[in-house]
């Protein structure tokens, strides 16, 4: 197990120092997200590409160094590696070697849910690794090589690995060609699953934006009991989501998804929509930008044409400008936002709280006409009935007449026809 990273991200091009520069900043989240820590990290000027280890020799071996010395048990690179580029790097630290689109992969699959987003991750990862089992393989030779001792003894490996890496190939591809026909099969029942899910009683919301938005720290604020009161009581299966109660007593479901990452490897692209999809089957979305990030537009754009593609168009979106901390003193950016964004976002900050309640607001605005007020009129004999308001509705008045109960309460849509025959002399529900 990797527990301590050394982070190396090369550019090209001397313009492109400060883009590599923040590139490797979300390559830092994306490895604490793994609960790896950074142990360092270096942005390092590569004049000409070396086929053997990407930058130049000496620049390898000083950063090998630096990775040593820090105490790290692994070196990420931002940058995409070839097999053999992973390989050399490997055998002359004698560390493990992963790049970006491994780190990015592992995050996947912690965060896949749905059978569909489990095997387009697996299929992602299978057509990683095809081309890297020689160097699996050769960790073994050298095991071998270095034990058996004598110059026969790893010769003699070296071949076994080879016969290996052959046969590993053919399973590998079996494997993919049966991952992709299980794929076929469960795209094929994918409607019928949408269905079954939006038929829940409970209103639910999913964050969705990029990497280093603040979506996990909104999720952490939202559910703090002096903004929302999280309900601990309601077990969720899923760390990422929580249960939340509204200024106005309605529950409400949210989702930390996973997040957009620059520079996605092509081949990632499926099974990121994939761990999406599910997520973004919510009543409505909640879409946090960094609103100290210069890309702010770009990412809004991105987020967006994804979200079409899964088919979200047109689903209620709250959009919420974060991190408005780190514009203060630049009057000019703040007003080129709201300008660009118009009414459409609210501005805030979970650092320091700032349009928090404005937010809070607009959460209860987005779940308006999800909700009717009843006056209900339910025999005690109908204990069901109560238990149910209790768990999924809210109960606004209650009064005992004879021997019913006479009840005002805020019941969800899907479940307005439980209470039907209950409604109290026949009067018009309110809307709330
Ligand atoms: N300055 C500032 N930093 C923030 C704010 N909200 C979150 N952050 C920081 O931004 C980074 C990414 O936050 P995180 O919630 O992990 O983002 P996620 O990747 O979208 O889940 C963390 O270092 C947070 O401490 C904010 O309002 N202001
Ligand atoms: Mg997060």
């Amino acid at each position: 197990m990797v527990e301590s990273a050394f982070l190396v991200g090369a550019y090209f091009n001397r313009a492109d120092e400060e883009g590599a520069a923040s590139l490797l900043a979300e390559l830092a989240e994306l490895v604490a997200t793994l609960g790896i820590e950074v142990a360092g990290r270096a942005c390092v000027f590569v004049r000409e590409r070396s086929k053997r280890y990407l930058t130049g020799s000496g620049k390898a071996e000083e950063l090998m160094e630096e990775a040593r010395k820090l105490g790290a048990d692994c070196i990420v690179f931002d940058n995409e590696l070839a097999p053999a580029q992973q390989r050399a790097w490997e055998e002359e630290a004698d560390l493990t070697v992963i790049d970006r689109e491994e780190v990015i992969l592992d995050i996947f699959r912690m965060r896949a849910r749905t059978r569909e987003a489990v095997l387009q991750v697996e299929l992602a990862r299978m057509e990683y690794s095809l081309p890297r089992l020689a160097r699996m393989w050769g960790h073994l030779d050298r095991q071998r090589g270095g034990s058996g001792g004598g110059k026969g003894g790893g010769a003699a490996a070296r071949g076994e690995g080879e016969q290996q890496i052959e046969v590993d190939r053919r399973l590998a591809r079996r494997r993919i060609e049966r991952i992709k026909e299980e794929l076929d099969e469960v795209r094929r029942n994918r409607q019928t699953q949408r269905k079954r899910r939006t038929d829940e009683g409970i209103c639910q919301a999913s964050i969705v934006g990029y990497t280093n938005a603040g979506k996990s720290s909104l999720l952490n604020l939202l559910s703090d009991a002096d903004v929302l009161a999280e309900d601990k009581l309601f077990a969720t299966l899923d760390p990422t989501t929580r249960r939340v109660e509204l200024p106005d007593g309605q529950p409400l479901l949210l989702t930390d998804t996973v997040g957009f990452v620059r520079n996605l490897p092509h081949r990632l692209v499926e099974a990121f929509k994939a761990t999406l999809e599910e997520a973004i089957l919510a009543d409505f979305l909640i879409h946090v930008l960094d609103a100290g990030a210069p890309e702010i537009h770009a990412f809004h754009e991105t987020t967006l044409s994804v979200l079409r593609e899964l088919g979200a168009e047109g689903k209620p979106t709250v959009t919420v400008l974060n991190k408005v901390d780190l514009l203060a003193g630049d009057e000019a950016r703040l007003h080129e936002l709201k300008r660009h964004f118009d009414r459409d976002a609210v501005f805030v900050s979970v650092r320091t709280g700032e349009g928090i309640p404005e937010l809070v607001h607009r959460l209860s605005g987005m779940m308006a006409g999800r909700v009717s007020r009843l006056r209900l009129r339910l025999p005690q004999a109908r204990p069901d009935l109560l238990a149910l308001l209790h768990r999924e509705g809210k109960i606004v008045t209650q009064d005992y007449e004879g021997n019913d109960i006479v009840l005002t309460a805020v019941v969800p849509h899907p479940l307005r026809h439980r209470f039907e025959g209950h409604l109290d002399g026949g009067r018009d529900p309110v809307e709330a």
